[in-house]
């Protein structure tokens, strides 16, 4: 029998499909139904995340409804720093609350026993994956992960992170050095586990001060590439410095990943032609729908048509977004032949 191509890592090995492959950050969540119905009897966020069975039924959910061509893993960027040992709870309809860091009471040697039933998760889903459609693991890069744990919510643009990590670079250092360590461990269990590919989620790089990128924006994602390679040469990685604008050339550069998110706000074309984009429709598009939605995904296609290429969002779907605009969405990514 021959094997079953999956479209997704075609293009993170560098094919031009003749279909772009398409899928979108946070397309399991509360733009769904049938999503809201399991979080409300998992009775909170965390709940969710860390039953395997509700996690993966919401894994697949968006690929019941949808030809999307991967399933991203169902959990949050935030549960890395607490199996480190971090308090952390959701505020229904204010987002992630971490306790006050203490770096030193950090525990470096055992959180992944806390991160198991993550990994149930993944062997879940991919057992009951169709054989073209891939599995995405993910976690968030240092950077991202740094500005949750020091500021202890989102929403407010960090500035006690951006502060500390000018006025105390040694200590940022030593916590950036935890998260690179433990950050690369976690995504080698969920390759292990069966993840076909990972995507590293930078959302807030563009917030590091223009001195510190080096440093700890494209530095500090090189050495996690380095560690998840030396375990697990063959998986693709995708970055997503979301938010970084011109510096986008210099960090492909510097992290050479074999997939690049490109926000809304920056261009497929500072990219090298080899590397694969993925990207960019503005959620907002999305949301809204009909004729500008249309127009915008066109140019999208065309712009991408000989090049390595997964269609996604610029940033995540957002919540109130019409399960139809993402049904019509996928019809128009797939009609378009390549
Ligand atoms: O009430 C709910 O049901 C919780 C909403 C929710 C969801 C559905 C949160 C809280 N996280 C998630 C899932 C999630 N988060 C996924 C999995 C599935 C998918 O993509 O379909 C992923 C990949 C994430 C990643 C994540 N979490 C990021 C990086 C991507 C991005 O959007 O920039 C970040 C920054 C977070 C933190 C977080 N978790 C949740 C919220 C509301 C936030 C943002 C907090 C803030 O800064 O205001």
């Amino acid at each position: 029998m021959t094997k079953i191509e999956k479209p997704f890592l075609q293009s993170l090995r560098g094919d031009v499909t003749s279909q772009a492959p398409i899928w979108l950050m946070r397309q399991a969540g509360r733009y769904l139904p049938e999503y809201r119905e399991l979080r409300s009897k998992a009775g909170s966020f965390l709940n969710l995340c860390y039953n395997p069975e509700m996690a993966a039924e919401v894994t697949l959910q968006p690929l019941r409804r949808f030809d999307l061509d991967a399933a991203i893993l169902f959990s949050d960027i935030l549960v890395l720093p607490q199996a480190l040992g971090q308090e952390l709870t959701f505020v229904e309809g204010e987002g992630p609350r971490l306790g006050v860091l203490d770096a030193d009471a950090l525990d470096t040697m055992d959180f992944e026993d806390k991160l198991q039933n993550i990994y149930e998760t993944v062997r879940r889903v991919k057992s009951e994956l169709p054989e073209d459609k891939a599995l995405i693991g993910f976690a968030g890069a240092p950077w991202t992960v740094a500005c949750y744990m020091i500021d202890g919510r989102g929403g407010t643009g960090f500035p006690k992170t951006i502060q500390f990590a000018q006025e105390n670079p040694g200590e940022f250092h030593y916590l950036m050095d935890i998260l690179t360590t433990a950050t690369a461990a976690y995504l080698v269990s969920q390759i292990k586990a069966g993840a076909d590919a990972v995507q590293i989620f930078d959302s807030w790089a563009g917030l590091c001060p223009p001195a510190q990128f080096e440093e700890y924006i494209s530095g500090t994602m090189r050495y996690v590439m380095d560690s998840v390679e030396a375990a697990c040469e063959d998986t693709p990685i995708i970055a997503f410095p979301r938010g970084i604008g011109a510096r986008i050339g210099e960090y492909v550069d510097v992290v050479t990943p074999a997939g690049i998110g490109i926000d809304e706000n920056n261009s497929f074309d500072a990219v090298p032609r080899h590397v694969c984009v993925q990207g960019n429709l503005s959620p907002q598009l999305l949301k809204q729908g009909g004729a500008d939605m249309e127009r915008a995904v066109d140019k999208i296609l065309n712009e991408t048509k000989d090049r390595p290429f997964i269609f996604n969002l610029g940033h995540g779907i957002d919540k109130e977004t019409s399960p139809e605009h993402v049904a019509a969405l996928v019809h128009q990514v797939k009609g378009f032949q390549r």
